[in-house]
């Protein structure tokens, strides 16, 4: 099932599809699903229903292209995901249009989420400009009134890289935000390294010193922090095949795994895997409660024409096992 309504390139879509990928014909792929509730009222929500949001990456790459094309985000809206009848905004931002310090393209994995003030920022890594480092990822965060923008720099600069706010030689890609009793964390990282820092309630400067994450068997990258019941969750993409892969089968995609902690700071304890190696390479959790119920959205290959570069977002019920303490989460059979 495809778009119903012609529209501009840039103009919300509405269609009706209830089967995974959410948008599976090959007209537009996408990846790196990052799920918001905009409950009913909320700034930018007048439909007098919840709404869940899933901003995604765009994959643009050509069918043989063996490397991302990424050059703008967009988002799946829904108020009922059994019903399928999705919008669609294909381009809510790109790189250049918001952050003056960043090139255009590598718009990689990120993560909106409502700041203490109730306004949206989207923590997004781009490709720093002036940046003399060799990998000039940084992580920027962009501000709006409304679900859908527009968007403003907010910081001016990039919030992490390899030049700040503290020098480090990671992979600064795949922000994802904790709002805790007023408190801001961010978590990023990837090939194996993550990393978090606290962040005051003007959503972006840093308290304290950058930290180092440990505990998550075959991390590899796309962190996904979340909190239920007391309980604070990290899922992630583990490893590829090797010898701390917790995935199964072991192969050169990733599963998505998790870990579980008491505090934003940890320590945390791996808890096993959520979701088994899908049909591309990269795989990436973004988890929300919705309706009463918990959803794991995620990527894979398998929407037409669909390649490791060529993804499109998937959504699946998540369910709890609360005869554990703490609550595992159950894997998700596909
Ligand atoms: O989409 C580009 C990168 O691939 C993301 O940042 C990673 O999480 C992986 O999905």
């Amino acid at each position: 099932l495809g778009p119903v309504a012609p529209a501009a390139a840039a103009d919300p879509v509405t269609f009706t599809n209830t089967e995974n990928p959410i948008l599976g014909d090959g007209s537009y792929y996408s990846a790196d699903p990052a799920p918001l509730v905009v409950p009913a009222g909320a700034p930018g929500n007048s439909t007098g229903a919840d709404q869940l949001y899933i901003y995604t990456g765009h994959d643009e790459a050509g069918p043989t292209r063996n490397d991302f094309i990424m050059n703008e985000w967009g988002a799946f809206v829904t108020s009922d995901v059994d019903a399928g009848e999705w919008t669609h905004h294909p381009s809510l931002m790109r790189p250049e249009q918001v952050f003056t310090w960043a090139t255009p393209g590598r718009a990689y994995a990120g993560q909106v989420v409502r700041g203490v003030d109730g306004r949206y920022y989207w923590y997004v890594p781009v490709n720093e400009a002036a940046s003399p480092a060799s990998d000039k990822f940084g992580i920027g965060v962009a501000v709006s009134d409304s679900p859908t923008g527009p968007w403003t720099d907010h910081a001016g600069a990039p919030i992490i890289s390899q030049r700040v706010p503290t020098p480090n030689t990671i992979h600064n890609i795949d922000p994802t935000i904790l709002i805790d009793d007023g408190r801001v964390y961010i978590y990023w990282g990837s090939f194996g390294n993550l990393r978090m820092l606290e962040l005051a309630q003007d959503m972006k400067t840093p308290i304290g010193s950058v930290r180092t994450v440990t505990g998550l068997t075959g991390f590899f990258e796309a962190a996904w922090i979340f909190e239920r019941n007391g309980t604070y969750y990290l899922a992630y993409a583990g490893n590829n095949a090797g010898p701390t892969s917790p995935c199964t089968p072991a192969n050169y995609h990733a599963c998505i795994a998790y870990g579980t902690a008491t505090s934003p700071a940890g320590p945390w304890t791996y808890r096993g895997t959520i979701l088994p190696p899908v049909s591309s390479t990269t795989s990436h959790p973004g988890i929300v409660e919705f309706d009463g119920e918990w959803w794991l959205a995620y990527h894979t290959a398998d929407a037409v024409g669909g390649n490791h570069f060529r993804r499109s977002v998937a959504i699946d019920r998540l369910e709890w096992d609360d005869t554990q303490s703490p609550p595992r989460i159950k894997p998700v059979v596909t």
